[in-house]
């Protein structure tokens, strides 16, 4: 232990996953003194070796610590760790990923138990924990207050982006980012899907130009919020909805020429031709939008 070690705070992890694991080795590797705890011992004696007490229990492990981090597999694991441990007076901070309405369920359950609270969604994967330069962030909700007072800590596996005091406003960002790229994977899938019996085509050839033109098409999201925004689909509109809906006959007839399934694509089509239909054609594809937020006409229960 070093002196700059005996003047940083003390914290608490529990999970010791492949994430919590990174997000353990960053905090010792910053000089944090850390308890940890896991369901299954043997992952926390790597961490042991590094500096990290192994607390026996989970209600030991958050007993020793004013901040308590929890990265576990879901909200129901959350709960079950936590239910024999005494909350009052702790920092609460769950980087499990989970739903809006379980993080602001989760947050008057902390703070019935006198804890403070702040959801947290890793916008990461392991290897990008603790290396400033991979770009990786955590979103987090809940206690302002605690965001301020813990920020250095927070700061140190990742960029601490706060994003309000709605508890569940870190896993609806998260949950958004990862849609968004779940759709690019799929788009992904069905380009390389495309060139795939061409025995001519190199898919590492390709790989470049495809990361180059999504790169160069990411900013189309800034013309979605400003229509957004400013309630006009039409403004600042280069390719219209009419074009792009012709074009979509192309990208059906390519698939059924090169034998793939055009399964990926056809659901945003759909609405896409819709919003046509119903007379926009003059707008980019903003409106696809308005036709998904009206499908529903009741709110789900918590
Ligand atoms: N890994 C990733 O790429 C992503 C990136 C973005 C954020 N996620 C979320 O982080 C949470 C933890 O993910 P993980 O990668 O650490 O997941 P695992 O390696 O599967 O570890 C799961 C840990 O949870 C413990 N656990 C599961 N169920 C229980 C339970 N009922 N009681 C107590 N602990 C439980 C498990 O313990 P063990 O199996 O070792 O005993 C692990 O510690 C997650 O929300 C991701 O969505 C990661």
């Amino acid at each position: 232990m070093t002196d700059d070690t005996l003047e940083k705070s003390r914290l608490t992890l529990l999970g010791l996953g492949a994430m919590g694991t990174a997000l353990a080795r960053a905090w010792l590797a910053a000089g944090h003194p850390l308890t940890v705890w896991n369901r299954t011992p043997g992952r926390a004696e790597p961490l042991a070796a590094q500096g990290a007490e192994v607390a026996a229990t989970a209600a030991e492990a958050v007993a020793a610590s004013d901040l308590v981090v929890l990265c576990l597999l879901n909200d129901a694991s959350t709960g079950e760790v936590l239910a024999g441990a005494d909350l009052v007076g702790r920092d609460l901070v769950n980087l499990t990923t989970g739903t809006p309405a379980q993080g602001r369920a989760r947050a008057r359950w902390a703070q019935e138990r006198g804890a403070r609270f702040l959801d947290g969604g890793i916008m990461a994967v392991p290897p990008m924990i603790g290396v400033p330069e991979s770009g990786a962030y955590i979103l987090y909700s809940g206690s302002r207050a605690l965001f301020d007072t813990r920020h250095d800590m927070l700061a140190v596996p990742a960029g601490a982006v706060y994003v309000g005091e709605d508890p569940g406003f870190a896993a609806l960002y998260d949950v958004a980012l990862l849609s968004a790229m779940t759709g690019m994977f799929a788009g992904v899938s069905h380009a390389f899907a495309l060139l795939r019996k061409e025995k001519d085509v190199s898919p590492k050839e390709f790989a470049p130009l495809l990361t180059g033109w999504l790169t160069a098409m990411a900013p189309y999201a800034y013309g979605v919020a400003d229509h957004l925004e400013s309630g006009d689909y039409t403004r600042g509109v280069v390719s219209n909805l009419a074009m792009m809906t012709e074009g979509n006959a192309t990208l059906l007839r390519t698939a059924e020429e090169q034998g793939v399934s055009a399964e990926l694509l056809t659901p945003f089509m759909d609405l896409m031709e819709r919003r046509l239909a119903d007379g926009y054609g003059d707008e980019g594809t903003t409106g696809v939008i308005d036709l998904l937020t009206r499908y529903r006409t009741t709110e789900p229960s918590t």
